[in-house]
């Protein structure tokens, strides 16, 4: 059963004409993006700001006319994916190297609609690495400060090289941490001068939709 399709298939039922969309970057929001693509051949009037250049690309290639964020005064509806969700719908994300703009985006909208297959359902977060966006310049020094935090870091690699985000930055992935104040570590990390955000989604998803492994889909 392809679960992250279930789940993306029922976000994108809750689109509706002229609203204006985020649309989410991974492997489950792919399957969003080309469901809207569908709803858009079929005569949708939406617009569309992207999280990541891939999911623009995709976005443009189905005829989802995309527009930067500069020109949207808000976002009707974000649907993305996730890498870990609780049992609070607190969020770890960012394993797809998008976190950023995909914190911004869904910032700026009104509601966030969460897709996942029921395998990112956990009852504390921290066993998926916890991504955190840090600049380049004196990122030695920052990844000493996640250390003194016993966070393990570790700079994201992209074969072989250095993983550079959509902004230029790299990310360092967080391991062996078990999560149990979301908002606490949050306040944490980004008190640190280097980073420039983490994967915590604290308190910014709206509803989550769980694609089950028996066919059935749930709206938390
Ligand atoms: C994005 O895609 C990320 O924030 C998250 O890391 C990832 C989820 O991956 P997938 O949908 O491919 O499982 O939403």
């Amino acid at each position: 059963m392809n679960t992250k399709k279930l789940a993306a298939e029922r976000a994108v039922e809750s689109i509706e004409e002229g609203m204006t969309v985020g649309l989410g970057t991974g492997s489950t929001a792919y399957f969003a993006i080309e469901k809207l693509g569908q709803r858009v051949r079929e005569g949708l009037t939406i617009r569309a700001v992207a999280t990541s250049k891939r999911s623009e690309e995709q976005a443009l290639g189905l005829g989802i006319p995309i527009v930067p964020f500069a020109e949207v005064g808000r976002i009707d509806i974000t649907i993305d994916g996730a890498d870990e969700v609780d049992g609070n719908l607190q969020l770890i994300k960012g394993g797809g190297g998008a976190l950023l703009r995909e914190k911004i985006v869904a910032a700026r909208s009104d509601k966030m609609f969460v897709i996942v297959g029921e395998d990112k359902l956990v009852e504390t977060l921290g066993a998926f690495p916890l991504p955190v966006e840090i600049v380049p310049f004196a990122h030695e020094w920052t990844l000493d400060n996640l250390k003194a935090l016993h966070l393990n870091p570790e700079l994201r690699l992209d074969n072989g090289d250095l993983y550079v985000t959509d902004n230029g930055n790299y990310i360092a992935d967080c391991h062996g941490v078990s999560i149990t104040d979301p908002a606490a570590l949050h306040a944490s990390l980004n008190a640190i001068p280097g980073v420039v955000e983490n994967g915590l989604f604290v308190d910014m998803a709206h509803t989550v939709i769980v694609g089950r492994e028996n066919g059935s889909i749930d709206t938390i």
